[in-house]
């Protein structure tokens, strides 16, 4: 009888296991998989904030992270990303959006198919994501960048000057707001005389060549503000290799990994940043908190962050941002 069994029973036994092996995704039956979306691979600022969301994973525990995004700064890249993670079927998405109204069928698709879906740093329009997370509040943003420039002025030793901005792409939702918040302050900066607002398209080269063009359309420029951590690299590298440290100065947001040289140069005087990593660590944190069903219509935890505090359009902001110079920017440029 056994005999004859077990040639039976042996071939159902492999059957069950392959269709186990088949069946079985990749990922741990329980793990929550969330998808950070960012604007474009290969940004520091996102590879820090990549670093938070590890933190988060492991503190949570049964987080997996998918850390992804397009090569450029494109909408187009970024739905193209999004179409894969819904048919991988993810349990939430955080994306730093390149535009904010063109990811939003995209995304509704997304929450459609119950996938959770938060913005972070650069948000999307509400009805794409149910919360979205600035890294601090646009105004203040917008403020402290117009202040940097008036004391670029200063460390110049002049009372009056110009100013530009060099920017990330024309579609960044962050960048354009903090643009806007810049010229609400600009009345109350009279030394300063704002005379362009350019496009590097967080590209490292293509933000360079428009800081050598905004110093050559502007041979009276005196500072550069560039709110996009690319961007105020490349500008720092640009002011450099044209033999202009000490005439025009590069201020904005950025990193000081990798500023601390060209603060030390001359090429700048200060600049200011937020925790990126604890930026991907909040967002990592609400996206899962969405995803067990574990926020209000007014509130969401963020771990060690704290609690976001969610507006009418379901928005908060993390932290305030932190000024660097030369008297501190080395004790941070190990960490991000
Ligand atoms: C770049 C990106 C990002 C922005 C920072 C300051 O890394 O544009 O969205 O928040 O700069």
């Amino acid at each position: 009888m056994f005999k004859k069994l077990f040639p039976a029973l042996t071939a159902m036994m492999s059957i069950a296991l392959l269709s186990i092996a088949y069946l079985a995704p990749a990922h741990a039956e329980d793990d929550v998989r969330i998808a950070l979306v960012v604007k474009a691979m290969g940004i520091g600022f996102f590879e820090a904030a990549n670093e938070g969301a590890q933190e988060a994973a492991e503190e949570l525990g049964n987080v997996e992270i998918i850390y992804t995004g397009p090569t450029t700064t494109t909408a187009e890249g970024q739905i193209e990303v999004i179409s894969s993670l819904i048919a991988q079927r993810v349990d939430a998405i955080a994306v730093s959006a390149n535009d904010q109204d063109a990811l939003v069928p995209i995304l509704s698709r997304a929450q459609q198919r119950g996938i959770k879906v938060i913005s972070w740093d650069s948000g999307v329009a509400p009805e794409g994501r149910s919360v979205h997370l600035s890294p601090s509040s646009d105004d203040l943003i917008g403020r402290m960048n117009v202040q940097l420039a008036a004391d670029a002025l200063e460390a110049k030793g002049v009372s009056s000057g110009q100013m530009a901005i060099l920017s990330a792409t024309p579609t960044s939702t962050n960048q354009n707001v903090w643009i806007e918040e810049m010229k609400k302050v600009l009345p109350e900066f009279p030394q300063l005389e704002f005379v362009d607002t350019v496009y590097g398209d967080d590209l490292a080269d293509k933000s360079y060549r428009e800081a050598v063009a905004l110093m050559r359309n502007h041979p009276d420029l005196d500072v550069i503000v560039a709110p996009t951590t690319v961007g105020i690299l490349a500008a720092a590298q640009a002011v450099s290799d044209e033999g202009r440290v000490g005439e025009v100065y590069v201020t904005g947001l950025g990193l000081p990994s990798e500023l601390a040289g060209h603060v030390e140069s001359g090429a700048m005087h200060n600049f200011a940043i937020w925790n990126p990593v604890d930026l991907g660590y909040a967002a990592t944190t609400i996206a899962y908190n969405l995803v067990m069903d574990n926020a209000t219509e007014t509130s969401v935890d963020m771990g060690r962050m704290g609690t976001a505090q969610l507006d009418e359009n379901g928005s908060a902001a993390m932290a305030e941002p932190f000024i660097y110079d030369a008297t501190n920017v080395q004790d941070f440029a190990d960490i991000f």
